[in-house]
């Protein structure tokens, strides 16, 4: 909270193409918070170094992920919209709070683990300290919710725990966070296995479904998708694969899992994964077509990254400059 206002922030990674997971867990829940909040949506690059980028593509994946904030409908007049690395006291103030963070609680988080397994060879200390970095571009705007996928949740609740234990420290320093896990399309997960969320750093193309993907592609993938034995279109912990299907399909339709078990009774699984494909691919053509557009002025999204980058700093000083004078930092002005 700043002053009156609240504050809603988050952010993405631009670590690969981005994916319907990241569309319908975050990016699309995004704008609503534009009317009565003060909202921070930023592209959170210095995440993304926590496991090996090739810099070139970083920075292609930069610009796209802010042309996708802005091609799925967030104006930039009522949302600052901003590159991480342009606002320096993210890494400072994480730093900061490594300070008050245990070993212990970083060893839990789940995507640490994960993410330690799959690049066994590259376990560094950012991998480790990312749910720190992550507290503070959070605490930095004093922010009241952040809209999330369920797999950040963990995170969320340990920037909550920090943010606690430094205002039990040095009373009224932070706002105290609270997740807002989207109702449905909470996570989205792999179309290769079920059992997995999907992930743009996937190393199976098949197994995503890219926000930019093209209409035979989506359609194709779709197709392809594992689903269960048994040929009933149903919502149950026995049918990972056409749960999840439906889960996508309800994401795009709003239609419940009941009326969408009455809509396929008797077809089979053909049918409803053409339709889950057709509805995907109509929802994403205008953000498609928006994206096209963006992209193509590259120095209109510099401009952006410049104005939110203003923006962000005027808001991230501040908290900073108390956290400093909080901790006893020598200030001159
Ligand atoms: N499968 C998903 N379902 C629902 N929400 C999802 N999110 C990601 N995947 C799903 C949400 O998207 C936001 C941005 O995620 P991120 O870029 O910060 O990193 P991530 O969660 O690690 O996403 P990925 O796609 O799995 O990236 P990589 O492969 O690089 O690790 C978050 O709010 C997240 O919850």
């Amino acid at each position: 909270m700043f002053g009156e206002q609240k504050v809603s922030f988050s952010g993405v990674q631009p670590s690969g193409n981005l994916t319907i997971g990241n569309y319908l867990g975050a990016i699309r829940n995004f704008a609503a918070y534009a009317e009565s909040y003060k909202t921070f949506y930023c592209v959170v690059d210095e995440h993304a170094i926590t496991v090996r980028q090739v810099p070139a593509e970083l920075r292609r994946r930069t610009y796209e992920t802010l042309a996708l904030y802005l091609s799925c409908g967030l104006d930039p007049e009522k949302n600052t919209l901003y590159v991480q690395s342009m606002v320096h006291e993210h890494a400072e103030l994480a730093w900061i709070l490594n300070c008050f963070t245990g070993f212990g609680e970083l060893s839990r988080m789940t995507q640490f683990k994960d993410k330690s397994a799959r690049h066994a060879d590259n376990i560094n200390a950012g991998l480790f300290a990312y749910p720190t970095l992550m507290a503070a571009d959070i605490l930095l705007y004093q922010t009241d919710v952040g809209p999330v996928g369920v797999d950040q949740k963990q995170h969320v609740e340990l920037t909550r725990d920090i943010a606690e234990r430094f205002n039990q420290l040095y009373p009224g320093t932070f706002t105290v966070p609270e997740p807002v896990i989207a109702k449905n399309g909470m996570k989205i997960m792999s179309l290769a296995d079920p059992t997995k969320k999907m992930s743009k750093s996937d190393e199976n193309p098949n197994a995503v479904v890219y926000i930019l993907d093209d209409r035979d592609t989506i359609i194709r993938k779709f197709k392809r998708a594992v689903t269960d034995s048994g040929a009933e279109v149903s919502y149950t912990p026995e049918k990972p694969g056409i749960s999840n299907l439906m889960t996508i399909y309800s994401c795009f339709t709003g239609k419940t899992m009941p009326q969408i078990e009455k809509e396929f009774d008797g077809k089979g699984y053909g049918d409803f994964k053409l339709a889950v494909g057709e509805v995907t691919a109509d929802a994403l053509a205008p953000v498609q077509a928006n994206f096209a557009r963006y992209l193509a002025d590259k120095g209109a999204l510099e401009a952006q990254m410049k104005k939110g980058a203003e923006e962000a700093s005027y808001y991230a000083r501040r908290t900073l400059s108390k956290v400093q004078k909080k901790l006893g930092f020598v200030q001159i002005r």
